[in-house]
């Protein structure tokens, strides 16, 4: 089965976490943007939606779904969203698309957290991939030299401007045996808006698209 096929049957497996009526929180990627042409073709309704970046935006917009700003939405009853990596404790590594910070905030806001991805996503551990951080504009240089003395090795994501108007180092060579405090160490560092380590807040569950049919880990 192709990478596609396994994200189409997570993203499937997914509609059946979504309740008719309901606000909820959606990510970003190719994987949730089968979700998301899913959940149109399906026949559950939400009320409205809160998408991670101007792409899904754009894309619930197209399906007819109104789209709401995390502003005024309140708690959202689930979120559903991709991930880069992603171990059995469900803590990730995100944000290879970009978006990690508004993906933060609304996963903080979310009651949960169901994760899709294919099953090159899922790993023992987190760090094969490169951290991505994402630095206001003026900090990027302090932010750099710090993350060097962490032992990482930042590298500017080229001609990249987040929605948010900021900049995104992609480090590599982090050791991310401790994602929780490797998450709090990095959002210390002044200028830093967030990381794409997801460990203080994980998934609550797991859809794992495979050869074999879809996974679900709790
Ligand atoms: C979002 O989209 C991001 O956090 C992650 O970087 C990316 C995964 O993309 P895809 O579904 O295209 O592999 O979930």
């Amino acid at each position: 089965m192709s990478a596609q096929a396994q994200k189409q049957a997570a993203a499937e497996a997914a509609i059946a976490k979504i309740q008719s009526g309901s606000v909820i929180g959606v990510g970003s990627g190719s994987t949730v943007d089968c979700f998301v042409d899913a959940l149109a073709a399906s026949d559950v309704e939400i009320e409205a939606a809160v998408p991670a970046s101007e792409a899904t935006a754009e894309r619930l917009r197209h399906h007819g779904i109104e789209v709401r700003d995390a502003n005024g939405a309140g708690e959202l009853a689930v979120y559903v969203d991709g991930a880069d990596e992603i171990t059995r404790h469900l803590q990730m590594i995100k944000g290879g698309g970009g978006a990690l910070t508004r993906e933060k905030v609304i996963a903080a806001i979310a009651r949960r957290f169901v994760c899709i991805v294919d099953e090159s996503k899922w790993v023992t551990a987190l760090g094969d991939f490169p951290l991505p951080v994402e630095v206001i504009p003026m900090a990027r240089s302090y932010v750099g030299r710090e993350l060097l003395k962490l032992g990482g090795r930042p590298e500017l994501r080229e001609h990249f401007t987040t929605d948010n108007g900021n900049v995104i180092l992609d480090v590599r060579s982090l050791d991310c045996s401790e994602p929780i405090a490797l998450e709090r160490r990095l959002n210390n560092i002044a200028g830093v808006v967030t990381n794409g380590l997801f460990a203080v807040r994980p998934a609550d569950e797991l859809l794992v698209g495979t050869d074999t049919g879809v996974q679900r880990f709790t």
